[in-house]
């Protein structure tokens, strides 16, 4: 059976991922984020393709192209979590499994990050725990397509 292929979508700004704000973010550039993803996904026997966009309309192309080439999407939409009504749309509109991840605990920070619009057309989040996050996230849509195939 061919391996699954999964899309990880990091939103704005994390491209600055290590270099300003540490003691939110941790220290991990996303480099090694990607890297640390893409060691996981080789133990898990899925494949991975890593995407950074500052843009919402790149995301969404990014989106809408998963539909053919992808089994389900990892993502960090960051701030447009808390608005982007096109970045949900587009999400949902794939149908794949989805989990949402952030890097810091978004509910012990401004009232602002307490709400996700992406959350409740996602399978699940998890936040609060740093790269842990991600790689929780892989793990947990590993299961979700596990469960598909039975
Ligand atoms: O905790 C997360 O992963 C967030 O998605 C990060 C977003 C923030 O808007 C969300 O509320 C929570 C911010 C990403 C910006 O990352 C930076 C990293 C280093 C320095 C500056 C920004």
């Amino acid at each position: 059976m061919a391996k699954k292929n999964i899309l990880v979508l990091h939103g704005p700004n994390l491209n600055l991922h290590g270099q300003r704000e540490p003691e939110i973010y941790g220290s991990l550039t996303l480099d090694e984020i990607d890297q640390a993803l893409a060691e996981r996904a080789l133990k898990l026997g899925i494949l991975i393709e890593c995407f950074q966009s500052n843009h919402e309309g790149v995301l969404v192309d990014h989106i809408q192209m998963a539909i053919k080439s992808y089994d389900a999407i990892l993502i960090n939409p960051a701030a447009f979590s808390h608005y982007s009504y096109a970045l949900r749309d587009a999400l949902s509109a794939t149908g794949l499994p989805l989990v949402e991840v952030h890097l810091s605990n978004v509910f012990a920070r401004e009232p602002f990050r307490h709400h996700s619009v992406i959350t409740e057309v996602a399978n699940g989040m998890i936040c609060g725990l740093g790269l842990q996050s991600y790689l929780l996230g892989l793990e947990a849509l590993v299961k979700v397509l596990e469960k598909q195939q039975v």
